[in-house]
Parts: structure tokens; sequence; C-alpha cells
């Protein structure tokens, strides 16, 4: 009951084993026929085939989309070898049969699990693939259907056994597969596209408008759906105006962290300095000023060098050569600036998973506008703190009126803070963070965390005083008692900005003045949760 194979014909996306399993069939005088890439693997490993443009008489044309689909193809695949009026269709059209067809589709799934756009998965529907699939496992009766590499072995051992024929059982056992294999193919590109049609039907999506920019694979966790839309009422520069220069497909919590990091070290006026943010977790795990790039993300990288591994850097400047060969360093997700320059784009290109954003303009940290978000049936909507410390009235309220570098650092400390989620701590010294306490219910508990990390930051260098010695610390919103200060003086600190407006300020002042501490106040709370 073995049909013997004169001629294969070959098309795959997946080459492994292909050249080793065409040798074989070639070895035992069958025909190889093949499509573009599939024949270009097999000449380049010596073997002669036949280009399947030769059979159908067509050039394989727009882009690939039709290279099979074609009666030289189907007729050879689908004719009855014991019906006499399809050998007689064959012989008037000069057509052959074909025996055996190894096909691994277009790698749709794949495309999946990388999370690519819409027309990278539009591209990656295989159309002839899988109908060469159904015709040959339609016709199993004479035609046997390889659509699995692991199968390879199987056919050739068939060929020995059955004296270079495949036998009935496994040409059956084949088909059966062949139709499971498109069945799952099929089930991959609805369940995708469903996802599409859900993510413009979301309820988000019509309340805000907007368009879809991208579906996304999941949302926080992998359980809950999720997709990024463009909207025009929120419109302003930043992530959602930047271009993805390359790396994968940005996760949903790459474009929420992304998000933070740019709006983060936009605070910082590149026409001064060059700034760099490391975002983890939506939270700045170092943030510093200097006069180059390269200066900044090392000295922004040193605060807190175990978060900063996969996280996300911003910067305010031109990305150049020298600050991306530092970046490429360790692992990190992805990097974020206004440009690029060539060589600093080719040092990262050498990462291919490395995500690349390019924005164009910084997003202005005074801008108006909203934000938006949800509660069970409801929206919470506020204008965006667009709050400066550049703007706000610095009262000084100790007896110690700070110096100017203290001033400086005050400053550049309460810039990050606005980015630090509540409670926010940040010690600073010389315009880059050395410690951030952050998201804690207890600010007593963040400013803990803060010294811990500054402390932690000496040891890392083997400094014997904590980091945080002759630092300035920063308080999102006024200590409601004395020892949240008292702690930062013992930690090292010399000076503290936080807005003031406690009830026990008094307290507090009297606290800094016997710590020796200058204080001031901002009159500005910059809460974030
Ligand atoms: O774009 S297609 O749907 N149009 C076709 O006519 C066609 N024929 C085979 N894709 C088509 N294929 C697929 O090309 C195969 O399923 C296989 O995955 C791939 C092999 O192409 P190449 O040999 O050029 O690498």
């Amino acid at each position: 009951d073995a049909t013997p194979v004169t001629r294969a014909l070959l098309s795959v996306s997946d080459k492994t084993g292909l050249v080793e399993f065409a040798r074989a069939l070639s070895e035992r005088r069958i025909a190889l026929v093949s499509t573009g890439g599939t024949h270009k693997a097999l000449t380049e490993a010596g073997l002669p085939v036949t280009e399947v443009s030769e059979l159908t008489r067509f050039p394989e044309m727009m882009d690939g989309r039709v290279k099979t689909l074609h009666p030289a193809v189907h007729g050879g695949l689908l004719a009855i070898r014991d019906n006499p009026e399809h050998q007689a269709a064959l012989a008037a059209h000069g057509l052959q049969a074909i025996d055996l067809l190894v096909v691994n589709l277009y790698p749709f799934e794949a495309t999946l699990a990388q999370g690519s756009t819409y027309d990278e998965h539009v591209e990656n529907i295989d159309v002839g693939g899988p109908a060469m699939i159904r015709a040959a496992a339609k016709n199993h009766a004479d035609v046997t259907v390889v659509v699995d590499v692991a199968d390879y072995a199987v056919i050739l051992s068939e060929l020995e056994t059955h004296d270079g024929g495949v036998g009935a059982a496994t040409r059956r056992r084949l088909a059966q597969k062949a139709f499971s294999r498109t069945a799952t193919y099929d089930a991959a590109i609805a369940n995708w596209f469903a996802g599409e049609i859900a993510s413009e039907d979301a309820p988000a999506f019509r309340a805000f408008g907007g368009t879809l920019g991208q579906s996304l694979r999941y949302g926080e966790n992998p359980h809950q759906s999720a997709a990024f839309y463009r909207s025009p009422g929120l419109a302003r520069p930043g992530i959602a105006t930047a271009r993805q220069i390359q790396g994968k497909a940005l996760s949903y919590n790459n474009l929420n962290d992304t998000d933070a990091a740019y709006e983060c070290v936009a605070e910082f006026d590149a026409a001064r300095s060059a700034a760099v943010a490391i975002i983890k977790h939506a939270n700045p795990c170092g943030v510093a000023e200097a006069s180059s790039l390269l200066e900044a993300y090392e000295r922004a990288l040193a605060c807190d060098p175990t978060s900063a591994f996969g996280g996300i850097v911003a910067l305010n400047r031109t990305l150049d050569a020298e600050a991306a060969k530092s970046i490429v360093q360790i692992f990190t997700e992805v990097i974020i600036a206004p440009d690029a320059s060539e060589e600093a784009m080719a040092i990262v290109g050498a990462k291919k998973n490395l995500r690349l954003l390019l924005a164009a303009t910084l997003p202005d940290p005074r801008a108006t506008g909203e934000t938006v978000r949800t509660l069970a049936g409801g929206l919470l909507v506020q204008g965006r703190d667009g709050a400066v410390v550049d703007d706000m009235p610095l009262q000084v309220v100790t007896q110690r009126q700070p110096t100017e570098a203290e001033f400086s650092d005050m400053r550049f400390a309460y810039r990050v803070a606005k980015h630090v989620k509540s409670n926010a701590i940040v010690y600073a010294r010389d315009r880059a963070t050395v410690g951030i306490g952050a998201g804690q219910m207890s600010r007593v508990d963040s400013s803990r965390i803060a010294a811990w990390k500054a402390a932690e930051g000496a040891r890392r260098i083997g400094e014997a005083d904590s980091l945080a010695k002759g630092s300035v610390v920063a308080s999102d919103a006024f200590f409601p008692f004395a020892d949240g200060l008292i702690a930062a003086a013992e930690a090292g600190a010399t000076a503290v900005i936080q807005p003031g407006g406690s009830m026990r300020d008094d307290e507090v002042i009297r606290a800094a003045d016997e710590a020796g501490l200058a204080m001031v106040f901002t009159g500005i709370r910059h809460f974030r949760h």
C-alpha cells in the first residue's frame, strides 16, 4: 500500500534540518522543487532543485504573497493517480504530480509571542502554505504531507522500509496532523484578530476616543488584556509621539515605565545640563545631572545599580556614543531620548532586543492638561502636576541659610521627588540621587529606606560614611512630626526641602535648628500615586 515518491515540493520558513533532509531525498533520486528562500538554502548546499516559478511559469510576486497559488502546484497535489481524467488533465496542461509536500508555515505564532505590530501580524498570515497543506492532506491517498520538522526522520525511514514509498498508515496519520496544524494556525489568527477588535471596542477606547496605537500581549500581568491608545484629547509630546527605532515590541509595563522615565528626565532643562533618569516599576531608582550624558548615566546608575537592572533609561539630550556604550553594559529594557547620534544607534543596534525610542521633543514639565484614571464605576480626572520648583517661592525657615550648593541640590531633589510615588523621600548630593524611598504608607519608612540605600551605596564603593552624609533631603509632603527630620539629620543630611504646612511645623523647624540643618518650605506638595 506504499505510494512511490518521485517529486517533492519543499517550502519552509523554519529551515531547521532542511538541507540534511533534502539531501537524503535527493540521494534517493527524488526531484526537488521549492520556493524562493528554500530554493536558495538548497542550492547553497549544492543540491539540485527546481524553483517553483519554473513550474508555474510565473515569478513569485507581491512580496511573496503569491508564489505557490497556481494550478501547477495545486493540480500536482490534488490529482488522483488512478483517475484517468485527472491524469489526462495533468498531461493536457503540462503539469507534474507532486508526491511529497514539506511545508512549515510563516511564523504567525512566533510573531504573536514577540508582540509585533498589526501589519507584521497580517504579513505573517500564510495563505499559500495552508492551501498546499490542505490539498496534499485531502489527497493523502496518493500524497504525503509533512508539516513538522520532527517528521523528517519518519519519512526517511518509510522510504527505506517501503523501497522509496510511503505507507498508507503514515500518509493518513500525517494528513490528520496536517489538518490539525492548519486548524491551530487559523485559531491563532482568529484569536489574535478577536483581541484586536475587542481592543477597539474597549470601553476606555470609547470613552476617550483616539486611535489604537498597539494592542499589547497583556497588561500588568499575563492574565490581563491590554492595549495602548493615542488620544488627541490628551495630546502632548512624549511617549505617545515617540518613534521606536529598534528592539522588541513594548509591553504594557514598558510603556508605563518609559512614560514615567521621560516625564522625569524632562524636568531637567537640556540647555543647562545633561540628565539621566533610570526607572523601575514607575519609580526612579537613580537620577543625575552632569555636564555629559555619560557622567549623568554613571552617577544615576551608582545610586541603586541592583534596581537599575532591567530598567528604563531616559535622557534629556541626544544620546551619544559614550553614553550608549555605557548603557548597553547592563541589561536595560528601554532607552528613550529626544534623539540619538548615528554612532549611538549603531551601538544600541548591537543589542537586538533593546528598545530605543526617539521622541524628538521633551515633554514640558509645566504643561497643563489632564490625567485620568478609572475607579469602580467612574473616572477620576485632574489637572496634571505642572508645578516646578523653580517657580516656587522657596522660604528659608531655619536659622541657618542653605549654601548655594545646598540650594542647587535641594531643587534637584525636589524635581526628582515629584516623580517618586508617595511617600517620597529623596537624598541627593552634587545633583545626583544617593537614596530614594518610594511608595511607603509611612513617611518614616520611606526615610528609612532612602537612608538605608545611601548607606548601601557607601558600602558598595567602600566609603566609610553613608552617601547621605553632606546630602540634602527632599520630601514630597510635609513631615507630620519631627521624627522623620531627625532621622534625616542622623543619616547625614545637611539641608531639607519640603512643602511645609504641618500643624507641627514649629516642632519640625525647632528640631531642624537644633540639628543645625537648613530647611526651606516650597508651599507646594508633590503627592503622586
Ligand atoms: O505569502 S504566501 O501565503 N503565498 C504563497 O503563495 C506561499 N507559498 C508558500 N506564503 C506562501 N508560502 C510559504 O512560504 C510557506 O508556507 C513557507 O512558510 C514559506 C517559504 O518561503 P521561502 O521558501 O521563500 O522561504
